[in-house]
């Protein structure tokens, strides 16, 4: 039996889910999500999932859900369709050329991966190279209109079991917030994303954080400005993580050279797949910088290849990689993701090791396309 893999048909879904806790942050809000889900179909039969988990608006990253329905369709998918492959590395340097479009790419990339664990007979955490079998989760709380709601909110969290709660903060909502947070919970593993809000005449504002024994502060400045970002880290002990401004494994090089990080907010979708978050844990590793796995509201397919990639031994501070029930009143995935005491497992079982709730997806659908040689 030849090794080789072939897909045959490719199919793109775009799924409506509600949230069940409306999120702000500096740069958006939202109360539901539309994800393109991506199925890849082998000649043997196998399905490979992947997530698209682009935001609707391009106020995160310069992506839309439109900009990654036509990039995938029109780039990516042709790129995968009906050609001979052995593993999923050799299928994303056949979308090299494509500049940009990560998070089109990570839908993609993550299905061939996903694929390529299930015709193997193993869970994605292991093809992945993951070495841990539970991962710890921490939970992102948006910006809530008071800050008695933050702290109910941080409580819930808590009570459920959440070892670390990160807070979105932005102008007028950054050091009353904090100041609460942390009288309130004196221990509590606490950090802050900013989501590229400020500017370098915010330095000395931003300096405040650093009272308030914060394990890190997430993205403060726009994501090209590498400079102010490191110009902060020489003047507060706070560790600076990085998350929008890393795209590629050069802009962490660059990162790093800089001095502009000490801690890597790792996304599969900004950074364009599960090859390339590979590759920047492995540089990261080697730099000494910490990681752990950002997350964009997956729903489960994108949650749990965001759990395979948090089984890496690189991913040593906890990850967005909370309980479905956090987001969803039903998840895509059965069982759904689930944490207890904020640890969840990461499957044994083979691919993405949960079944795809296909009715949930059918009911979800506002949008379908097919591309295979039928359509040719
Ligand atoms: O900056 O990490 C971010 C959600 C949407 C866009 C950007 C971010 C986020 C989150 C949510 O923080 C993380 C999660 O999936 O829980
Ligand atoms: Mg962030």
């Amino acid at each position: 039996m030849s090794t080789d893999l072939k897909i045959v048909a490719a199919r793109l879904h775009r799924v409506r889910m509600p949230l069940v806790h409306e999120f702000r942050t500096s740069s958006h809000r939202k109360a539901f999500l539309d994800h393109v889900l991506v199925e890849l179909e082998d000649a043997s039969g196998a399905v490979g999932w992947g997530e698209i988990a682009s935001s609707s608006d391009p106020f995160y990253a310069p992506e839309t859900v439109e900009t990654c329905w036509h990039i995938a369709s029109k780039y990516l998918l042709p790129a995968v369709l009906d050609t001979p492959w052995t593993h999923p590395d050799q299928l994303a340097r056949r979308w090299s050329k494509v500049r940009g479009n990560n998070f089109a790419k990570a839908g993609v990339d993550m299905a061939t991966w996903v694929l390529w664990a299930e015709t193997h007979g193993l869970p994605l955490a292991t093809v992945l190279g993951g070495t841990r079998t539970e991962v710890v989760a921490g939970v992102s709380l948006g910006i809530e209109p008071t800050i008695d709601e933050l702290l109910g909110q941080v409580q819930r969290q808590v009570d459920a079991g959440y070892p670390r709660v990160k807070l979105k903060i932005a102008q007028g909502w950054d050091i009353e917030p904090v100041r609460a947070v942390r009288t309130a919970y004196p221990e509590l593993d606490l950090h802050v994303d900013a989501n590229g809000i400020y500017t370098a005449d915010d330095l000395a504002h931003l300096q405040q954080l650093d009272a308030y024994r914060l394990t890190m502060i997430e993205q403060p400045f726009a994501p090209r400005d590498l400079l102010t970002h490191a110009e902060l880290q020489r003047r507060i002990s706070t560790p600076v993580c990085l998350d929008e401004s890393i795209e590629t494994v050069a802009d962490l090089e660059t990162a790093l050279e800089l001095q502009a990080l000490q801690v890597l907010n790792i996304k599969v979708s900004r950074m364009g797949g599960l090859t390339p978050a590979r590759e920047a844990h492995d540089r990261a590793r080697d730099a000494g910088i910490p990681v752990w796995c950002g997350g964009m509201h997956e729903f489960g397919i994108g949650r749990l290849a965001n759990v395979a990639l948090s089984a890496l031994p690189g991913f040593t501070l906890p990850s967005d990689v909370s309980a479905s029930e956090k987001y969803y009143a039903r998840d895509v995935v059965v069982p759904a993701v689930t944490a207890v005491r904020g640890v969840v497992q990461v499957p044994e079982a083979p691919g993405l090791g949960h079944a795809v709730d296909r009715e949930l997806i059918a009911a979800g659908t506002v949008a379908e396309l097919s591309l295979g040689p039928e359509q040719e």
